[in-house]
């Protein structure tokens, strides 16, 4: 869960990339390496309830085609280290 992962607490380690770890952690069921569609909005609707936005609830189609970039259907970590870093930033 995004709440366990205390952002000021990795030493050495980029933030994102460990809240990457944890996603992947706790997301990635079938242990594929990549995020399927299920596996997203699984996590997007966690992080929506937790963040207490309608991030997700308008369009998961949207969100999920801005953050396959490569259109393989599936979300691979350097995708969402892209996508995790404009949500960060656009929540700062
Ligand atoms: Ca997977
Ligand atoms: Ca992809």
């Amino acid at each position: 869960m995004l709440t366990k992962v205390n952002l000021s607490d990795h030493r050495g380690k980029p933030i994102i990339e460990a809240l990457v770890d944890s996603l992947w952690d706790n997301y990635d069921v079938d242990n594929q390496g990549e995020l399927t569609r299920d596996e997203t909005k699984r996590f997007m609707m966690d992080i929506s309830r937790e963040a207490n936005k309608e991030m997700v609830g308008q369009d998961f189609t949207a969100v999920f085609k801005e953050i396959d970039t490569n259109r393989n259907g599936t979300i691979d970590r350097d995708e969402m280290v892209v996508f995790l870093d404009k949500l960060v930033q656009r929540t700062k």
